[in-house]
């Protein structure tokens, strides 16, 4: 039986999914609350090693999206299996950089996947378990591509390549697909600063917590 609490993070590069888990761990860890924090691709070490392959290492270069829709959902099956459902089952506030949402709207709406498949595929790997709430951190491309450009610590990897159309797709993608299920998403504006969107997100939280 489901016990804890399941919070997916979504949208696109540099929207700020980090900064704000990071905040709201901070929060949830002052009032007590036993939580997880965890990624995809990754989160495992399995994943983290997919993780490598997908954005990384030179032999995914040439990597078709069938390919990498499929390592995508061999993380998330990993990531299920051997810390979500424990997590949840111990009566955990789960915290996840990226879930399921993040399949269907890059590798089905952004690379244009057939719907049925990513959907069937999608459902395979995360058995069935579904976040109990998904946050996006909704800005426009331009925004995103501008912090994660001038972020000093890395380079662009395999993911980050694509033009900006791509990242309008995405943005796109997520806004349609929560506006179909609005009772799992929390839709926040991203550009705003880092304490106001914070407080919106730990609000929103907190009330569905208690
Ligand atoms: N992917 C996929 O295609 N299919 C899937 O099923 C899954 C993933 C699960 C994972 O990359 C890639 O995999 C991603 C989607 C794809 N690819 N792309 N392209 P990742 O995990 O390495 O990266 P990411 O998820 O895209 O996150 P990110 O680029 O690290 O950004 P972020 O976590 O959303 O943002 P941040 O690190 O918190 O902030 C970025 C910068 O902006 C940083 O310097 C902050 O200080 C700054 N920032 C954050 N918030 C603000 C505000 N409010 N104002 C001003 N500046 C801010």
């Amino acid at each position: 039986m489901q016990q804890g609490f399941f919070i997916s993070f979504e949208g696109s590069e540099g929207s700020g999914k980090s900064s704000q888990i990071d905040r709201l761990a901070s929060h949830l860890d002052s009032l007590g609350r036993d939580i997880v924090v965890t990624r995809e691709p990754g989160g495992t070490e399995i994943g983290e090693e997919i993780r490598h392959l997908l954005k990384h290492s030179s032999s995914g270069k040439d990597m078709c999206p069938e390919t990498e829709l499929l390592l995508f959902a061999a993380s998330r099956a990993q990531l299920v299996r051997q810390v979500l459902r424990p997590a949840l089952e111990a009566g955990k506030v789960i915290l996840c950089d990226r879930y399921l949402d993040s399949t269907t709207v890059y590798q089905g709406v952004a690379r244009k996947l057939s719907k049925d498949p990513v959907n069937v595929i999608n459902n395979f790997a995360a058995g069935d378990l579904m976040p109990d709430l998904t946050v996006v951190l909704d800005v426009p491309a331009e925004v995103g591509l501008h912090r994660i450009r001038h972020r000093v610590s890395d380079l662009p990897d395999r993911m980050e390549k694509e033009n900006v159309q791509f990242y309008h797709m995405v943005r796109e993608g997520y806004l349609v697909l929560a506006k179909s299920l609005p009772e799992r998403f929390l839709v926040v504006d991203g550009t705003r600063d880092l304490e106001r969107i914070e407080a919106e997100i730990r609000d929103a939280v907190i009330e569905r917590l208690d």
